[in-house]
C-alpha cells in the first residue's frame, strides 16, 4: 500500500451479476476478461462466482466451485497477476487458493466458521466487509443508530477477531460494504466519514462500481452508472481508500490518475458543502 490507489478488477463468472456486461459465465471469456483488465492497469483481479445483489438467492457451494476453478486455472496458466476470490465460503476459498489465488476477498466477513482457520494457514490476504443481514433480504429496511460508526466498530471487532486466531495484521483489509444493507444516507454517511474505517488501522477497500446509489443521485440506470462511479471513485481516494473495486477499469485509472496529479494545494471545501446542500 501506498500513496497511490489501487484499482480491483471485477471478473464475474455468474449469469446474474447486476451490472450485465460484467457476467462472463464461460471460462474462455472469463479469462479474455480478465487478461483485458489486467492489461488495462488493474493490480489486483477479483473472481467471483456467486452474485450477492440485493434479492439474490446464496449459490451451492459446489456450483460456485464449479463456475470458478476452470477460470482460475487457466487464468493462472496466463498470469502472475494478484488475484482475489469473491466468496463468503471456506469451502470456496480453500480451492481457489489451492489453484493460486492470493486474496479471500470475504463480504460475509468470517461468518463462515471454517475461513479464519484457512487464512490464518495459508496466510492469505483477507478482505473484511460489513454487510447488514442477507443479500436475499439486506435492503428491506436496514436501520442503523450511527452507521459509520457501527460498521467501523464492527470491523475492528472483526478484524481483532481474525489476529486472535492467528491471521497475520498485514493480510488484512477492511471494507464498509457498500450497498450491502444500506440506504442511501448510509452509504453517503460510510463515504463521508470514511476515516472512521481508516482510523482503524488497516488498509480500505471500496467497492462502489455502479451501484444503486450513484443511480439514486444521477437518475441513471446501471449501464449508464459510469460518470457518476468515477466521481465516487475519486472521492473515496480522498477519503482514504487504498483499493477501489470497479468493473471499469481503465478509465477508473485514468480518472484518478488525474484527480489525483490536479489535487488542489488549497481546497474550497465550504463551498463543496454548499454544493451538497444544492443536490
Ligand atoms: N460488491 C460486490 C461484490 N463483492 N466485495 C467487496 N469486498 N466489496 C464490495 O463492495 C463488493 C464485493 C457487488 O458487485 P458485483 O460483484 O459487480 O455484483 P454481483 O454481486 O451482482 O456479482
Amino acid at each position: 500500500m501506498g500513496e497511490r490507489p489501487l484499482v480491483m478488477g471485477i471478473v464475474n463468472l455468474t449469469p446474474d451479476s447486476f451490472f450485465p456486461d460484467s457476467r462472463s459465465p464461460e471460462p474462455a471469456r472469463a479469462v479474455e476478461r480478465a487478461l483485458a483488465l489486467q492489461e488495462e492497469g488493474a493490480e489486483i483481479l477479483d473472481f467471483g462466482a456467486e452474485s450477492t445483489r440485493p434479492g439474490s438467492a446464496p449459490v451451492d457451494p459446489k456450483e460456485e466451485i464449479r463456475r470458478l476453478i476452470p477460470t482460475l486455472k487457466a487464468f493462472r496458466a496466463r498470469s502472475g497477476a494478484v488475484v482475489s476470490v469473491d466468496t463468503r465460503k471456506a469451502e470456496v476459498a480453500r480451492a481457489a487458493l489451492d489453484e493460486g489465488a492470493d486474496i479471500v476477498n470475504d463480504i460475509a466477513a468470517l461468518s463462515d466458521p471454517g475461513m479464519t482457520a484457512l487464512v490464518a494457514r495459508t496466510g492469505a490476504g483477507l478482505v473484511l466487509m460489513h454487510m447488514l443481514g442477507e443479500p436475499s433480504t439486506m435492503q428491506e429496511s436496514p436501520v442503523y443508530d450511527d452507521c459509520a460508526a457501527q460498521v467501523a466498530e464492527y470491523l475492528r471487532a472483526v478484524a481483532a477477531r481474525a489476529l486472535a486466531a492467528g491471521v497475520s495484521k498485514d493480510s488484512i483489509i477492511l471494507d464498509p460494504g457498500i450497498g450491502f444493507g444500506k440506504t442511501l444516507e448510509h452509504n453517503l454517511d460510510l463515504l463521508k466519514r470514511l476515516y472512521l474505517i481508516v482510523e482503524c488501522g488497516y488498509p480500505v477497500l471500496v467497492g462502489l462500481s455502479r451501484k444503486r446509489f450513484i443511480g439514486q443521485i444521477s437518475g441513471k440506470p446501471v449501464e449508464k452508472r459510469l460518470a457518476g462511479s468515477l466521481g465516487a471513485a475519486c472521492a473515496a481516494w480522498l477519503g482514504g481508500a487504498d483499493i477501489i473495486r470497479v468493473h471499469d477499469v481503465a478509465q477508473t485509472k485514468d480518472a484518478l490518475a488525474l484527480f489525483t496529479a490536479c489535487l488542489p494545494e488549497k481546497t474550497q471545501s465550504e463551498r463543496a458543502v454548499r454544493a451538497i446542500d444544492e443536490f
